[in-house]
């Protein structure tokens, strides 16, 4: 098998440029970073970090990456590593447009002995149904014999202060054991404080992100459900999966809230629920966990408008602000956004609504502002400027109604206020 010496990663996101910055330090390979977006190579080149990583800001701070726009860069590389979207299209269908594009791209400069490995999120079968037919007829290579094609599932969490690519744990499959081997020795140089495990086949290491994502949306799920039932029972949904959170075995806490957000848990059950129908199969409950996740921003607007209408309040005429717009605290990304569906929601029902969110640009440039003259409030996203800054602003404020989405804010501090308050589930 060919000795690594250039390694290339293709797409420069959240995933694919701490994997590059992590390979450069290992100082072993030519390292060289490809992507299709003009200002992300740009400002890379002029050492400015695109995303919020730190670790890629301090590499950058002293040090310059070989990253370009022009495909050519990829040519000799003895590792390709893909790190592009996955989205899901409006009928919920897997979007493999991106990897098909960056597996042809690839197809180019690949060379016998070589690895292609796909970190994107995909569902079970897709290397081998998918991709590995186009690698075949557009090279002369045989996947397996000639080249390899594996598969190591991104595990980055995007705004984690403490898991980073160098100490989460990873697994790999190949198209056979022999390349696997070879592939997981090249991961070890660089993620130097975590595992990486070899599985036995790409479909095994596809199911495991998968089954990942797909555990934490239908835990999601769960505690979603219970917080409606237990709004109708009275009963503090928040103050019991904390009561039960100190039993020490057998329990994870999941906690209520607005809606489910992101390109992962919001995206990647669809995935296994499409490509188990293929086989014949039904994920009832996957779809159930969904439909319950995708309802949260509909139930977080009935509760503000149950509350509007006990004051007699005009909807058409009330404004309202809805205090975050990402999918989740102190991440600036809107993608699958809960906030966003309130905000169709809430527009649909021609309700008078402005907008804030630190993370993102808008009409208003600090929080005191957003409020200012404002009666109701919707908290779409738990931001810690939230946490910290809204119970003074609210305490010298004309507002009437809160309705906390992510129960973020202490209740009865709220309520003490005057202030009518109404988490999800609280
Ligand atoms: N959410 C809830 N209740 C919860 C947890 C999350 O409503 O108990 C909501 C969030 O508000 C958000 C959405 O779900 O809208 C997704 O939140 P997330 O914390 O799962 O954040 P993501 O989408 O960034 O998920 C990533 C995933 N990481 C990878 O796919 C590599 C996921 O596997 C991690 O479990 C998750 O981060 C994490 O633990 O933070």
């Amino acid at each position: 098998m060919k000795k690594i010496k250039k390694v290339a990663v293709v797409g420069l996101g959240y995933v694919g440029l701490p994997t590059l910055v992590a390979i450069a330090k290992t100082k072993l390979y030519e390292t060289v970073g490809f992507d299709l977006n003009k200002k992300k190579i740009n400002d890379i080149k002029k050492g400015i970090n695109p995303i919020g990583d730190k670790e890629v800001t301090l590499y950058l701070r002293d040090n310059k990456l070989n990253v370009s726009l022009d495909e050519v860069v990829l040519k000799d590389s003895n590792v390709f590593i893909i790190c592009v979207p996955t989205p899901i299209d409006d009928n919920y269908e897997p979007d493999y447009s991106l990897v098909e594009s960056a597996i042809k791209l690839v197809c180019k400069y690949i060379k016998k002995g070589c690895h292609i490995v796909l970190e994107s999120t995909v569902n079970p079968g897709t290397c081998e149904e998918r991709l590995l037919p186009i690698i075949e007829s557009l090279t002369k290579y045989k996947v397996g014999k000639d080249i390899n094609l594996a598969h190591c599932p991104e595990r980055i969490n995007p705004g984690d202060p403490r898991w980073n690519v160098y100490n989460i744990n990873r697994n790999i499959g190949s198209i056979n054991k022999k390349f696997n081997k070879q592939i997981a020795e090249f991961y070890r140089t660089f993620i130097t404080d975590a595992k990486v495990n070899e599985v036995s086949s790409l479909k095994v290491a596809e199911a495991t992100k998968i089954v990942e994502n797909t555990f934490r949306d239908i835990n999601i799920a769960y505690v979603n459900e219970l917080a409606m039932s237990f709004d109708a029972m009275g009963i503090d949904l928040k103050e019991t999966i904390e009561a039960s959170s100190n039993k020490p075995f057998a329990f994870m806490a999941h906690w209520p809230g607005c809606g489910v957000g992101g390109h992962c848990i919001a995206v990647d059950p669809y995935y296994l629920i499409k490509r188990a129908a293929l086989s014949g199969f039904d994920h009832r409950f996957l779809k159930v966990a969904r439909e319950i996740n995708n309802g949260m921003p509909q139930y977080t607007v009935d509760k503000l408008i149950k509350e509007m209408k006990k004051l007699n309040m005009p909807l058409k005429k009330t404004k309202v602000v809805l205090l975050g717009l990402t999918y989740k605290a102190n991440v600036a990304d809107i993608r699958e956004s809960p906030s966003m569906k309130i905000k169709e929601i809430l527009e649909s029902l021609d309700i008078l609504i402005e907008t804030y969110d630190p993370y993102i640009k808008g009409k208003y440039n600090c929080l005191e502002d957003a409020i200012d003259g404002m009666q109701t409030i919707i908290i779409g996203t738990g931001h810690q400027e939230f946490i910290n800054s809204l119970p003074v602003i609210l305490s010298n404020s004309k507002v009437k109604i809160v309705v906390d989405g992510k129960n973020c804010l202490d209740r009865d501090q709220i309520k003490k206020m005057g202030i009518i308050y109404k988490g999800i589930g609280r």
